[in-house]
């Protein structure tokens, strides 16, 4: 459907899913995907212009559709030729038809099985089922019951997402009946990753209990490691005097400091798996990891038991 040998999403990071990430993925035989949250919609056309430089496999853009400039990023992926489009944070209802129009694989990301079935019925290729062990924003279901419960609702592919970073939960996500993966976390400490290298740090020295997630009293739960930053935002969500729009513009800001400045106030969105990633390397040993731990486990396993 997608035109990629290995079925292995590159998650759409917000402020660090740019050209180099997404098209060293999509060279490696994965989807790269650009993220929508940048300084500009004219930045975000750059980035696209530059990944076709970068390379000739497919590449996605994937659309926030909380970002103030929504509108515009959906008329931009159209107008740029975009051929893969998944969105996050919301329902991407009200684009569907142009996109469509336009030829575009949609590929939304969601967190329940309701949210899936309204997406099946207005026509789109796929859906992501991101399970909350997710870095960033986080629906209400986990990987492990969210999969299987939206593989048996719907009739298109599924891509399970949260918690996966090596062969081991892509064998258990294809075991689920998940037709692909999608990782963002392991992808932070990619070389090609441009996200700053504080951030790179912390993650490789991140545990098991390293995240926590904030904001769910406000509407707006994300995942992030746990930092005297988002320690402070844990407090503030019992304080009744801040607004949830107040509170998601501080994430965002935030998010933005941690990628690009490193700054120790910022918040280092990240998933429960950041404890399990412990090196640095190429997207393409990340890739192949991924699908070639899984193919292995997945043999050995029938070997063993299957007589
Ligand atoms: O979107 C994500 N993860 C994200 S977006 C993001 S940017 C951000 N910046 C500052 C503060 C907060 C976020 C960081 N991480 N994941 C995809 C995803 N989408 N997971 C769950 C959902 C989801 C949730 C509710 C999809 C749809 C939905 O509601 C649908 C509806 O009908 O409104």
């Amino acid at each position: 459907m997608l035109g990629i040998a290995y079925p292995v999403f590159q998650g759409g990071m917000a402020w660090i899913a740019d050209a180099s990430l997404a098209s060293a993925v999509s060279n490696a035989g994965g989807l790269g995907l650009i993220s929508s949250i940048n300084t500009s919609t004219e930045a975000v056309r750059d980035e696209i212009r530059k990944c076709r430089q970068m390379t000739d496999k497919p590449f996605g853009v994937n659309i926030m559709l909380q970002a103030p400039n929504v509108d515009e990023i959906a008329k931009l992926v159209v107008a740029e030729g975009v051929k893969i489009v998944t969105t996050g944070a919301g329902s991407p209802a009200k684009y569907i038809d142009m996109w469509k129009a336009a030829g575009i694989r949609i590929i939304p990301v969601v967190g329940s099985v309701a949210l899936a079935l309204k997406m099946e019925r207005r026509g789109v290729d796929a859906v992501v089922a991101e399970g909350a062990e997710s870095g960033g924003h986080v629906g209400e279901l986990h990987t492990m019951p969210l999969v299987p419960q939206v593989v048996d609702a719907v009739n298109i592919p599924v891509i399970a997402a949260g918690g996966i970073c090596d062969g081991r939960g892509a064998a258990a996500a294809f075991m689920l009946g998940a037709e692909g993966v999608q990782v963002g976390t392991r992808f932070l400490v990619a070389e090609e990753c441009n996200v700053h290298a504080a951030y790179k740090e912390k993650i490789l020295n991140a545990t098991d209990i390293s995240t926590i997630v904030t904001g769910k009293k406000v509407g707006h739960p994300v995942r992030s490691l746990k930092t005297p930053f988002s320690k402070n935002l844990a407090k503030l969500e019992n304080d009744a005097t801040s607004s949830p729009e107040e509170i998601f513009a501080m994430g965002a800001g935030a998010l933005r400091r941690a990628a690009q400045e490193g700054d120790a106030n910022g918040s280092y969105m990240a998933g429960e798996c950041a404890g399990m990633v412990r090196k640095s390397e190429p997207a393409k040993a990340i890739v192949e990891d991924l699908i070639f731990g899984a193919e292995s486990i997945i043999a050995r396993f029938v070997a063993e038991r299957v007589k």
